[in-house]
C-alpha cells in the first residue's frame, strides 16, 4: 500500500445561524464560526473536517495555525499517527494544548478522512470497526431559559426518535433549575432521559452546595459542574451526590485523560474531537478510558465521533447537534435515537458548496 502524499491544506471560515440559540453559563451561542479544512492530495483524495472558532475571530486564529501545520506537512505521506506526533512535538513551543492543539485536531481528523477515502471505507470500518447506529442524545437546546420555553423545546427535541436530551443548568437560584428540569419532565415521555450541563458555571462551594438539591432527579449525569481543571472539586463532588460526574469536553490530548483518571474526578468522561487530538487523539484516550472502566461518550463533532463511537469500547453516548449541517451535502441522519454511520467513504463530509459561498465569513 502507498500511502497518498499531501499536497496541500486549505481553509475556509464560515458563520453558521443556530436554529435555535442556545444560552449557557459559558456563553450565549446565537451563530457559530467554523473552520473548514480541505486536505488535499497528490492523488487526488480529498480529506475535510471542521473546526469551532467559538468566538468571531476564532476561525480566523485557527487557519493561522493550519497555514503553519501546511508548510510542515507538505510534500509528506499522509500517515496521521505519525504526522500527530511530529506535530505535536514541531508545535510544543505553542503549548500541547489551545488554539494549536485544535488546528492539529483538525488536521488529524481531515488525514483520516483522507486515508479511509483512498481505501474506499467508511472511517469505522477503516479503523477496525462496521457502520451502523450509534446511540445519540439530543443536545440541540434546553438552554437557560423560562421552564414554559425550555418544555415546549424538549418536546421538539424528541424529532428524530430521540430518547434522551441535555438540559442547561446554572441559574442564578437552583429553584430555577428544578422548575426548568420538571417543566421538561413532565412534556416528554417517562421513558427519556435527561443529561444535565453547568458549563463550569459552579464555584465548589456552591456545587457541594447545590448538586445534593438535585441529586434525586433522575439525571444521567451531572456536566463540568466546576471548572474544568478543578479535578480535586470533581472527586470531592463524586463523594458527595450519587448522580455520575461527567467531564472531558475540556481535556487537552489524551494526557488530560489520564490526570482525571488518576485524580479519581470523573464518574464518564467525554472528549470532544477537537481538543482530545482528532482521530489519533480519541483513539489514545479511549484506550486509557477502557482501561479505568469509565464510559465514554462524545462532544460536538457528531459526524466523525459516530464513526469514533463504532470502535470503542465502553461507548456511552453520542452527543448530537445539528450546527455543522447547514455547510454539509449530507448531513448526518438520526433514526430513532441513533445517528447512522453509512458506508459512505471517510467520515461523510462533504461541503455543500451554495451553502459554504452564502455562509462564507
Ligand atoms: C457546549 C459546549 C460548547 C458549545 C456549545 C455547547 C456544551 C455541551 O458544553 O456539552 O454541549
Ligand atoms: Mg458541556
Amino acid at each position: 500500500m502507498h500511502p497518498l502524499t499531501i499536497r496541500s491544506v486549505t481553509t475556509r471560515a464560515v458563520e453558521v445561524p443556530l436554529r435555535r440559540p442556545l444560552a449557557t453559563k459559558i456563553g450565549t451561542f446565537t451563530t457559530t464560526p467554523f473552520l473548514l479544512i480541505d486536505l488535499h492530495t497528490e492523488e487526488g483524495v480529498t480529506g475535510r473536517s471542521y473546526l469551532f472558532g467559538y468566538r468571531p475571530n476564532g476561525a480566523r486564529l485557527l487557519a493561522t495555525v493550519l497555514e503553519e501545520i501546511e508548510v510542515m506537512v507538505k510534500g509528506r505521506p499522509c500517515t496521521p499517527a505519525t504526522l500527530y506526533d511530529d506535530l505535536v512535538r514541531g508545535l510544543n513551543l505553542y503549548g500541547p494544548q489551545g488554539i494549536a492543539f485544535q488546528a492539529i485536531s483538525g488536521f488529524d481528523m481531515a488525514a483520516w478522512d483522507a486515508c479511509a477515502r483512498a481505501a474506499g471505507l467508511p472511517l469505522a470500518a477503516f479503523l477496525g470497526g462496521t457502520p451502523g447506529p450509534v446511540r445519540a442524545y439530543n443536545s440541540n437546546g434546553l438552554g437557560l431559559m423560562a421552564p414554559d420555553a425550555v418544555a415546549a423545546q424538549a418536546v421538539e427535541l424528541l424529532d428524530g426518535g430521540f430518547r434522551a436530551m441535555k438540559i442547561r443548568f446554572g441559574r442564578d437560584h437552583v429553584d430555577g433549575d428544578v422548575a426548568a428540569f420538571e417543566a421538561v419532565r413532565e412534556a416528554i415521555p417517562d421513558d427519556c432521559l435527561l443529561m444535565s450541563d453547568f458549563n463550569q458555571g459552579l464555584s465548589r462551594r456552591e456545587a457541594l452546595r447545590r448538586l445534593p438539591v438535585l441529586d434525586d432527579l433522575g439525571l444521567v449525569w451531572f456536566e463540568e459542574p466546576v471548572a474544568y481543571a478543578d479535578l480535586d472539586g470533581c472527586r470531592e463532588l463524586r463523594e458527595t451526590v450519587a448522580t455520575p460526574i461527567q467531564i472531558g469536553e475540556n481535556f487537552y490530548g489524551p494526557t488530560d485523560l489520564q490526570a482525571a483518571v488518576d485524580a479519581d474526578a470523573a464518574d464518564f468522561v467525554m472528549p470532544d474531537a477537537q481538543r482530545i487530538g482528532g482521530v489519533t487523539g480519541w483513539m489514545r484516550a479511549a484506550a486509557i478510558a477502557h482501561e479505568a472502566d469509565l464510559p465514554i461518550s462524545t462532544h460536538l463533532f457528531p459526524e466523525v465521533s459516530s464513526h469514533l463511537m463504532r470502535v470503542t469500547p465502553g461507548a456511552h453516548w453520542l452527543e448530537y447537534v445539528e450546527w455543522a449541517s447547514p455547510f454539509l451535502a449530507e448531513p448526518l441522519v438520526v433514526r430513532d435515537g441513533h445517528a447512522q454511520v453509512t458506508t459512505a467513504p471517510g467520515t461523510g463530509i462533504e461541503w455543500n458548496e451554495d451553502a459554504v459561498r452564502s455562509l462564507a465569513a
